[in-house]
Parts: structure tokens; C-alpha cells; sequence
């Protein structure tokens, strides 16, 4: 028969072990729900970019800071040949897209300049400037992307043709439907970049209705949410200037 020696010290030992993991564990716990506490009860960012808690947006700020060095204005988003191009345009997405006080015939593109002077620009005046085609896979961040052929004026081609060179030294320019329902703020870099466009045509096609005409933006560089349909107005601003997803808790930024 085997003897059974319980060896006291070893006992102790383990028990000790078992005692400061415990410990541990109830330090951790305590913390984690402490942390929590923290965020839940941290008061939102209210204002422009209400919607998530502070912390939480100090984060977003600092991806951005370290996306946008890292952003290189040479670097193109990869194109396809049009064939690869969908017929079937995904629609997503309809703030400010309403018709009942849209008046298409009547539309004039709004830019207001530095000095507080509005230009007034009409589709055909758009369409007599250099004309551009971009097909790229377009991505939306509800997970989603599509390879879309759209063709319109590079906005670096709009801005020189229109003398926007003070306006293109500002920090990020700002887009808004007619009816002010959707609204969107970018960076001046990712606005310069040579595959951004002031998109006018959809598969070699005047634009649908419900896919931003008479002018909606086509930015490569960004995710679906930066390609405001129906264009009334655009602005530029040092300060970062609304947008509709950020307000939402989403990242401003959105660079892919
Ligand atoms: N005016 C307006 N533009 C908008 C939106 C919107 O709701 N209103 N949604 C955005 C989002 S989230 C996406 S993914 C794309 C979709 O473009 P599409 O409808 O041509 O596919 O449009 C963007 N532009
Ligand atoms: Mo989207």
C-alpha cells in the first residue's frame, strides 16, 4: 500500500497561490467594470460630432491624425477596365434625396468662395470642363462594394478652372445637398487627389435620380459615406465642417 504523506508546507504554498489569483481576479474584474462605468457615464461629445463619448472620439482623432500622415496624395486607388463595371448600381442611402421641393431644371451648383462671394455653376458649364472616367471598387462600410464606372470633372481641374487656389489652402472642404438634409466634410488632400470627382454620369450615362443628379462626388480614396449624391453647395473651412455620419458616432475621416 502506498502512503499518503501530505506535505504541509507544499499545501501552503498552493493555497497562497490560490489566494493571490483570486485576488487578482477580483482586481481585474473591479476595474474592467470601473472602466466601463467611466466610458458609459463620460459625457458625449455633443455639438458637430455628437454621438459617441469622449474617449471614445479622442480615438477616432488620433486614427485620423495617423491615417492622414500616412495618406500619400500620389498613391491611386487601384481602376479597372469599364467591363468589370456592375450594370446594376447598388442604391443605398436617400438623405436629401427627397424631390418634393427639388426643382431639377432650376439647380445651379453653389460654391462659396473665401471672400463670401457665391459662384453659380450650371451642369452644362460642368460639362464643358475636362471630362474624367474613374471605375474603382466602390466600398461602403456596411460591408459592401461594388466595381462602378462613373465619368465627371477632377474637383483639382474644377478648382483651377474656377480659381479656387485660396480655397484649396484650407484645411477641408464641405458638401451639402439642396435641402441641407445630408452634408459631408473631407480633407483638402483626400479632395485633391487626382480620382476625386464632380461626377456627372454613371455607366457612361447622364446620372439616375436616386444616384445623385443633376452632380454627386465620387471620392476613391474614401467610403461610400464621403460621396454625397446631389450636390447644392460647397464650402471651404479650416474647422472641420459638418457631416452626417460623424454626427452619427461614425469616424470623420472614413480613408481606406
Ligand atoms: N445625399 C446623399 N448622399 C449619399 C447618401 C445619402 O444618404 N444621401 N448615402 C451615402 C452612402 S452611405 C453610400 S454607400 C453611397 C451610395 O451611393 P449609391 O446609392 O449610388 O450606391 O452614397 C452616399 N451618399
Ligand atoms: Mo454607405
Amino acid at each position: 500500500m502506498q502512503e499518503i504523506v501530505i506535505d504541509n508546507a507544499a499545501a501552503k504554498k498552493y493555497k497562497r497561490k490560490v489566494f493571490i489569483a483570486f485576488i487578482i481576479f477580483i482586481i481585474l474584474i473591479a476595474s474592467a467594470v470601473t472602466a466601463w462605468r467611466w466610458l458609459y457615464y463620460h459625457q458625449k461629445d455633443g455639438g458637430l460630432f455628437g454621438g459617441v463619448q469622449t474617449p471614445l472620439r479622442q480615438v477616432l482623432n488620433t486614427n485620423e491624425r495617423l491615417f492622414s500622415f500616412t495618406f500619400n496624395p500620389d498613391k491611386k486607388v487601384k481602376e479597372y477596365p469599364k467591363e468589370y463595371a456592375v450594370r446594376h448600381v447598388k442604391v443605398n442611402g436617400d438623405a436629401g434625396m427627397s424631390t418634393d421641393f427639388f426643382d431639377p431644371a432650376k439647380w445651379k451648383l453653389q460654391v462659396v468662395k473665401s471672400n463670401g462671394d457665391t459662384l453659380l455653376v450650371t451642369l452644362d458649364e460642368i460639362k464643358k470642363l475636362p471630362k474624367t472616367d474613374v471605375v474603382f471598387n466602390f466600398k461602403c462600410i456596411e460591408g459592401w462594394s461594388q466595381i462602378t464606372w462613373w465619368s465627371g470633372v477632377r474637383f483639382v481641374d474644377f478648382a483651377e478652372h474656377y480659381g479656387l487656389d485660396k480655397e484649396a489652402q484650407m484645411k477641408y472642404v464641405g458638401m451639402k445637398t439642396p435641402d441641407e438634409e445630408y452634408f459631408v466634410g473631407i480633407d483638402m488632400p483626400s479632395v485633391m487627389q487626382p480620382q476625386t470627382i464632380l461626377c456627372y454620369e454613371m455607366n457612361g450615362k447622364t446620372l439616375p435620380m436616386d444616384q445623385g443628379y443633376p452632380l454627386r462626388l465620387i471620392i476613391p480614396v474614401k467610403y461610400g459615406v464621403k460621396h454625397i449624391k446631389r450636390i447644392g453647395t460647397i464650402f471651404f473651412d479650416n474647422n472641420k465642417p459638418p457631416d452626417y455620419w460623424a454626427l452619427r458616432g461614425y469616424d470623420y475621416y472614413t480613408g481606406h
